[in-house]
């Protein structure tokens, strides 16, 4: 029988954060024996905002080593880079015809990234989320698993297939989002009412995947607190609810048993013990990733075999789309 399809993605835009690490990528290793998954690096998304050329092919390639030192299987999933499949792009012109102005210039994201790069409101930017719907569609996913934040985005995607299957009859598969308890909001070490977030420019709010041990714990040291003492989780203490929230996603147990560990200890036990769980959970990934990248030749092969694998199902899709539309194919 067939196995239902996941699709996700992260753009190769900046340093992985341990934010994108709990709450996307780590939660893809335990799909890809349930699901048929396809997992691509999105760099057609990440040039929505200004990136150094040379930069974002490094940057992409760390990102493929990244996912499969963190235990994403190349044998198992499609894992590729979105660019070298073009029916993105096309499908996302399509899909650009049933998206309205009103809707897209809604989201949350673009209003923030707006914001952030006034200089810079280009058309890509407002049209992040209809690329991400042609991503999702292309490949019939029923589930897409990403952090809160992406939910807006996946929630158009379900409304654009189920408008365009209205319109030209049933086409698309609805996809659902996909959110992980615990990991889906890990929050900034300097300001724990925003997220933690790889393109924040203080480097000390935001624990990357690169950073050394000492780094790590250093920056943990350094996290926000709140008033009190008591290592307790609540509304009213942001910073210490956070770190929690980040030792329990990384050593693996409940909010419970973590307020049990520390009952009694001061805050600077509790945030050392932060910074030396995480250390011990993110070393062996950097030397993974390292052997990866120190040998190109056979990351190359994964994402060329993960390309050819994504182009044929993507094709299948947009040519149903292109007969669906009335566009004419030989
Ligand atoms: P940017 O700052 O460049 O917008 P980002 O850090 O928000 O990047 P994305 O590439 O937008 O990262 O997200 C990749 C995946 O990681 C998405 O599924 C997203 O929901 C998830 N993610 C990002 N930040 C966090 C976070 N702080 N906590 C939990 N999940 C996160
Ligand atoms: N916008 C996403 C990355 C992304 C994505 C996707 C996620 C691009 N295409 C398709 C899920 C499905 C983000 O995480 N910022």
């Amino acid at each position: 029988m067939e196995k239902p399809i996941i699709y996700s993605a992260v753009q190769p835009s900046g340093n992985l954060t341990i934010g994108n690490y709990v709450g996307a990528i780590r939660n893809w290793v335990n799909l890809q024996d349930s699901y048929d998954c396809f997992f691509s690096i999105a760099d057609m998304h990440a040039i929505t905002v200004r990136q150094e050329p040379a930069e974002l092919r490094r940057r992409t390639l760390e990102l493929a080593a990244l996912y499969i030192a963190c235990g994403v299987d190349p044998e198992k999933c499609v894992l590729y880079v979105q660019s070298q499949v073009p029916a993105h792009a096309a499908l996302c012109w399509v899909l650009n015809t049933v998206t309205y102005v009103g809707e897209a210039s809604r989201m949350t994201q673009f209003k923030d990234k707006s914001q952030k790069h006034a200089d810079n409101i280009n058309m890509g930017l407002m049209d992040y989320p209809v690329l991400m719907a042609a991503d999702i569609l292309l490949y019939r996913a029923a589930a897409v698993p990403v952090g809160a934040d992406q939910k807006q985005h996946v929630e158009l995607a379900r409304d654009l297939a189920v408008r365009f299957n209205n319109r030209f009859g049933e086409t698309f598969v609805v996809p659902e989002p996909l959110i992980f308890r615990g990991g889906a909001k890990i929050a900034s070490l300097l300001e724990p009412t925003k997220k933690m977030s790889k393109s924040e420019e203080n480097p000390n709010a935001s624990v990357f995947l690169s950073d050394d041990r000492d780094t790590v714990i250093r920056k943990f040291k350094r996290a926000v607190t709140d008033s009190g003492s008591e290592v307790r989780y609540a509304e009213d203490k942001p910073g210490i609810s956070n770190l929690l929230n980040i030792y329990c996603a990384f050593k693996g147990c409940t909010l419970a048993e973590a307020e049990k560990e520390f009952e009694g200890k001061g805050y600077g036990d509790f945030k050392i013990a932060v910074g030396e769980t995480v250390a011990d959970v993110i070393a062996p990934v950097q030397a993974e990733q390292k052997r990866l990248l120190s040998d190109k030749k056979e990351l190359a092969a994964y994402l060329v075999s993960g390309r050819d694998r994504a182009a044929y199902a993507a094709r299948k899709t947009l040519s149903k789309v292109y007969r669906k539309i009335g566009f004419w194919e030989a």
